[in-house]
């Protein structure tokens, strides 16, 4: 298999990878509409919902694009007291809070949000808080900008410090302006780098493992390289023997899994293209010229009326050496520039699906 395919493979495989989701957690008062909040967002009866306290008892995740919405249970119940609560769900491993709250906001709630907040400073990446006040209809006949006002004055805080969304489960109204936060550009640094964190992690194992067998290839030939020396190559001293380079080269790019139609659609690459030029006799000549002129040419000069063969040998066991050496960065440089249009692609497909559901949902 080619490794534009292992590295396609890797990214299907990603939604089966617990890390590359995006936690968001929803936490709240009990019976203030978190789990009826996700079953709005998810356009299913997926959490269970009801009157009464303690409904919601155990954190359940559902798959929301690539995220997980975590549906926690209410904090300060008989079950779960608010210090118990903390330390049971653990809040601080999530990624985004949604605080949801109905009618009135109670200390514990003040001092819940604060402890969000402190968490969402304190991992050196950015962690969003959303508040979310719920049973919209109670405010149909408020002025929702007073209703603002006055929750951010009793927090104490700002629009700023925390965005404010109004939602109604029962009539269905505001999941519209809540998705488009969760997709806009600041909270899309979140799930995007933990996805590419996964990716590329998986990716650069999988090339480590190539870059042995590859590193085996050079070593093999190498030595080979240093007793035949047969095609001139113009301009030098030295004579090589192509066919082993060609034969090197071929096993650097089967190490890689790379081959030429692999990499035919990212020709416009030059790194790619320069791949592909070096599985030629012409390439590898451009090559060894190169390396020989930059790496060796102090040398050559300097023992011009003593190259013999022992010299020579040495010579092109050298060149050999580094020509191995740089082809292997060459195809790594190459599948590194497969794994990023791979995912630029990727990521460019679930910009589009979200941007289609938001405009399914408008
Ligand atoms: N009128 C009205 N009722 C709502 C609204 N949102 C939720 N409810 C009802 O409120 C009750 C509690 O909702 P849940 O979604 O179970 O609340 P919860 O926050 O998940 O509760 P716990 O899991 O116990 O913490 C259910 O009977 C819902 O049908 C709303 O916007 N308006
Ligand atoms: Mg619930």
């Amino acid at each position: 298999m080619g490794l534009e395919k292992e590295f396609k493979e890797i990214l299907e495989e990603l939604s089966a990878t617990e890390d590359a989701y995006a936690k968001i957690a929803f936490v709240g008062q009990p019976g203030a509409g978190k789990s009826s909040i996700i079953n709005g967002l998810l356009c299913e009866k997926a959490a269970e919902v009801g009157q009464g306290t303690d409904i919601t008892r155990e954190a359940a995740e559902y798959t929301y694009s690539f995220n997980r919405l975590v549906d926690l249970p209410g904090y300060g119940t008989d079950m779960f007291r608010f210090e118990d609560w903390k330390e049971k769900f653990s809040p601080e491993q999530y990624d985004v809070f949604v605080f949801v709250f109905s009618g009135k906001l109670t200390e514990d709630d003040s001092r819940m949000l604060a402890d969000l907040r402190e968490y969402a400073s304190c991992l050196g990446r950015p962690r969003p808080v959303f508040l979310v006040r719920n049973h919209g209809e109670e405010l149909e006949k408020e002025d929702l900008e007073h209703v603002r006002a006055d929750i951010y004055s009793h927090l104490g805080l700002t629009e700023e410090d925390v965005p404010l969304y109004f939602v109604d489960c029962r009539y269905k109204k505001g999941f519209l302006e809540l998705e488009r936060a969760f997709f806009d550009m600041d909270y899309r640094q979140i799930w995007q780098s933990r996805i590419e964190g996964v990716f590329y992690g998986k990716c650069m194992q999988r090339l480590e493992k190539c870059k042995k067998k590859a590193e085996e290839a050079v070593d093999g030939h190498k030595v080979a390289a240093g007793l035949n020396g047969a095609n001139p190559i113009p301009g030098l001293d030295i004579g090589v023997d192509m066919a082993l380079y060609m034969d090197m080269f071929s096993d650097i790019r089967k190490a890689y899994h790379i081959d030429d139609k692999d990499l035919s659609r990212y020709s416009l690459m030059p790194i790619v293209r320069q791949v592909l030029e070096l599985a030629t006799k012409n390439g590898i000549t451009l090559l060894l010229k190169n390396s020989a002129g930059k790496v060796f040419v102090q040398k050559i000069t300097k023992y011009i009326p003593l190259i013999g063969t022992a010299f020579a040998a040495g010579l092109g066991y050298k060149l050999c050496e580094y020509a191995g050496e740089e082809y292997i960065k060459d195809c790594e440089q190459a599948a590194e520039k497969i794994m990023d249009a791979l995912m630029e692609e990727q990521i460019k497909k679930w910009e589009d699906d979200s941007q289609l559901l938001l405009l399914k949902e408008a």
